[in-house]
């Protein structure tokens, strides 16, 4: 059985004033509520946005107000559990008890723009399983490793090298992954639909070989997807939603995109 698709947009350092973040949110509440043949969000599709730190509670507490299905993401976390003297960072227990229960964590953003490795992302990993959240751990290749025939190596060592930081059961309950072809991220170059196949596929066979319940983690694609190849994308047996970056901050295209996947 498929696992129930994701469909999260991330907003990344996006839209810039706060109205504008409360446009935004809104633009999702209305169209969302005036197609309520689609479902989404409730039966067929988990459906988020990943606003800033600096505006997640607001658009959290926007769509709480108005029932919205739509759940919000972190775009990253703390390397530090709990509380204490880290100035500037947000750690996960600070998003729990506000109630954020779900992260990304390794986006290419911030493996390329703030060099975190396997060090950081382990410590990550486990500051936020601690906390009790859900992780959207992002895994992808650049164009030379790809050129050079290295992708599937490349992203399986990327799960490889954090394995065993959380333990399996956190891999069956609290995990997602998000496969994100680094070439392809807000180039507007996507995967073709057999390449980001054979990729969620060699995915999913290497998830299997640590045990074989981790058939059922959801693996996104990520990486340029737009309303008018989510289709083509949500069709392929091995893709379990989308981490859309530039057509989430378009509600229409957005809200076409999750329901090409609900
Ligand atoms: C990849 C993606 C969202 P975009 O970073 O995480 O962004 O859809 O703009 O390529």
């Amino acid at each position: 059985s498929k696992p129930k698709p994701w469909v999260i947009g991330n907003w990344k350092m996006n839209p810039e004033t706060p109205m504008a973040q409360q446009q935004l949110t809104q633009q999702l509440i209305d169209q969302i509520i005036h197609d309520p043949a689609s479902d989404m969000g409730a039966t067929t599709l988990n459906l988020a946005v990943a606003p800033t730190f600096l505006h997640l509670l607001m658009v959290q507490q926007q769509l709480q107000q108005a029932k919205s299905p739509v759940q919000v993401v972190a775009q990253d976390v703390s390397r530090f559990a709990g509380t204490g003297a880290y100035t500037g960072d947000v750690s996960a227990q600070l998003l729990a008890s506000a109630g954020i229960t779900i992260t990304l964590i390794g986006h290419s953003e911030r493996r390329s723009l703030y060099a975190e490795g396997a060090v950081v992302l382990r410590e990550k990993l486990q500051a936020a399983v601690k906390a009790g959240l859900d992780i959207v751990f992002c895994i992808g290749e650049t164009l030379s490793e790809r050129e050079a025939g290295q992708a599937e190596q490349v992203v399986l060592q990327q799960i490889a090298e954090v394995f065993d930081s959380v333990s399996l059961q956190d891999w069956q309950q609290h995990l997602i992954i998000a496969y994100e072809p680094v070439w392809a991220i807000g180039t507007g170059k996507t995967a073709s639909p057999d390449d980001a196949e054979s990729m969620h596929a060699a995915i999913r066979t290497g998830l299997k070989k640590y045990h074989p319940s981790l058939v059922d983690v959801p693996i996104l694609y990520g990486g340029s997807v737009k309303p008018d190849n989510a289709a083509s994308l949500a069709a392929c047996a091995n893709i379990n939603g989308a981490l859309v970056g530039g057509a989430s901050l378009d509600a229409g295209s957005f809200i076409k995109i999750a329901q090409a996947f609900s």
